[in-house]
């Protein structure tokens, strides 16, 4: 479906039949401007950015490529096309007609769920909008505005739908969508993960690729539900996803590629004195947001995520696509949890272990993107294996919440935990450390001492390509 781009606001859903719908987007589009300039990337919003923007919602040519100053960006409603005929595909109401309006009963969860997902897209900005000024290049830099505005256009993506059907209820919700901020102590974001801060590219680079791709997980979820409008809304903001989590593994990638031609080439383990982060450094990276990322799938056993997945509202990731009755009521999953100082595994009802089959297909991703990184320390023939901690460690979420578990899966006592959880997560040094070497490149292919230039430009432009300009 072909983007209407005549609009103030561009959509491919006919808003301009909808005249009060039109309206009442109309007026919450000035506070979304409004908070762009004043939480959006700071420094650099007169600047013109190589940004793709969607031009219509099929797998063909979505994207076209130009420069754009960011808050000149055409934000808008895209939603992919309908299925004809599509059915419920779990749950109760499994096989019956999806719903194209809200269905009563599920109101208030339904729209607990798509705040829940709007409210991290802002969150993310916010925790990003200091890094353009310590950008590794100007390759990285326009890989992070084009995130942000995206991250931006999921906002208007929920938003629409708390607009378009959820009444004055929704409106409000989208109101208060604009005035939560990420970290702050008085109105926090929702969710554990999008108050923590974004310090440092590195940890922008972990965050992309861990906490991202939980979004994906939960998109792909959100994308099998029966509430056709959010089914629809998710399978389009899941294209623009992958960009995201490309920028996160192949960022991280990069770091663990240029470490390693320094270790090479000065013969040592410890590369800080020659301007890259150790593997030691990165491995405790790796497991501050992965363990933070693998909170944000809820708590292992959920009567919220039973009910979501009874009422047709929240699926499996590749629901579809799986070999059983897609009601679960007579079901059970081994659960994981600590027990009398170990971990067992329990049987409990598949119904109410959804969060954690969740995580479970997370989980198998990130470990097929650690392979990856895994290989490119084997390619450089150097002896170091990146792990990712057992699932129990420093969780602040559910079954392990509050014990200690150290990343091999061993539950210590809490003075061995304080003992040794420096050799585990990032300490104030080695974040300190970090800080230190974010030091702006902004020449034309030129990249930091600590990061390896990509394998190719962006829509095959050249390294050297201007990607973002009119810098201030
Ligand atoms: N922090 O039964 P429980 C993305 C709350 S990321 C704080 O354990 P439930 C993106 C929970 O809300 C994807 N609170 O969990 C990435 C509930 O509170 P209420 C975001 C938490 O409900 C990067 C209570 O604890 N999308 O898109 O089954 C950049 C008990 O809940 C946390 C979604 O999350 C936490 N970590 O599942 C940009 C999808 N965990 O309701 C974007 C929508 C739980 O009792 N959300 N709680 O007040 C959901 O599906 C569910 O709300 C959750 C939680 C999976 C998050």
């Amino acid at each position: 479906m072909t983007i209407n781009y005549s609009e103030r606001i561009p959509n491919n859903v006919n808003l301009a039949d909808d005249r009060r719908l039109q309206r009442a987007l109309e007026a919450w589009q000035p506070g979304f401007l409004q908070w762009w300039s004043e939480m959006g990337p700071e420094t650099f919003q007169g600047c013109d950015v190589y940004l793709r923007t969607a031009t219509s919602t099929d797998a063909e040519g979505w994207a076209t490529f130009g420069y754009v100053k960011m808050p000149d960006y055409r934000w808008g409603i895209f939603l992919a096309d309908p299925q004809s005929d599509r059915k419920i595909g779990f749950g109760e109401h499994k096989g019956e007609p999806v719903w194209r309006e809200v269905p009563g009963e599920h109101r208030g969860v339904l729209r607990r769920l798509i705040v829940t997902q709007g409210d991290t897209e802002p969150a993310s900005v916010e925790q990003q909008r200091h890094l353009g000024r310590t950008c590794p290049s100007l390759y990285d830099l326009r890989n992070l505005f084009q995130v942000n505005v995206e991250e931006g256009r999921h906002l208007w993506a929920m938003v629409y739908l708390l607009h378009a059907y959820f009444g004055r209820d929704g409106r409000e919700e989208a109101d208060a969508l604009l005035q939560r901020r990420s970290g702050n102590a008085d109105n926090p974001r929702i969710l554990g993960a999008f108050n923590e801060k974004t310090p440092d590219w590195l940890s922008y680079f972990m965050f992309a690729h861990f906490t991202d791709r939980d979004g994906k997980y939960q998109l792909a979820s959100l994308a099998e539900s029966g509430f056709d409008p959010l089914a629809r809304t998710c399978r389009f903001m899941l294209t623009e996803e992958a960009h995201h989590l490309f920028v996160g593994e192949s960022g991280v990638g990069r770091v663990v590629s240029r470490t390693c031609q320094l270790m090479k080439e000065h013969h040592t383990d410890i590369v800080s004195k020659y301007g890259g982060i150790d593997l030691s450094i990165i491995q405790k990276y790796i497991n501050f947001h992965y363990s933070v990322s693998l909170d944000l799938f809820g708590s292992e056993l959920s009567t919220n995520a039973a009910n979501y997945y009874s009422a047709g509202l929240k699926g499996r990731f590749k629901e579809t696509d799986r070999d059983d009755d897609h009601q679960l009521t007579q079901t059970s999953y081994a659960l994981m949890k600590p027990q009398n100082g170990i971990i067992v595994k329990v049987d409990q009802p598949a119904l109410n272990a959804l969060n954690e089959t969740l995580r479970d297909s997370y989980i198998a991703d990130c470990d097929r993107a650690l392979a990856r990184w895994n290989k490119i320390i084997r390619e450089a023939q150097v002896d170091f294996d990146l792990k990712l901690p057992h699932r129990g460690f420093r969780r602040s979420i559910g079954e392990f919440a509050g014990v200690n578990v150290t990343p091999e899966g061993q539950i210590i006592p809490d003075a061995e935990w304080q003992q040794r959880k420096s050799d585990w997560l990032p300490t104030q040094a080695d974040r300190e450390f970090v800080a230190s070497l974010m030091k702006p490149v902004t020449a034309p292919g030129q990249f930091a001492s600590w990061i390896a230039p990509p394998t190719r430009g962006i829509n095959h432009q050249p390294l050297d390509f201007d990607y973002v300009t009119a810098l201030p």
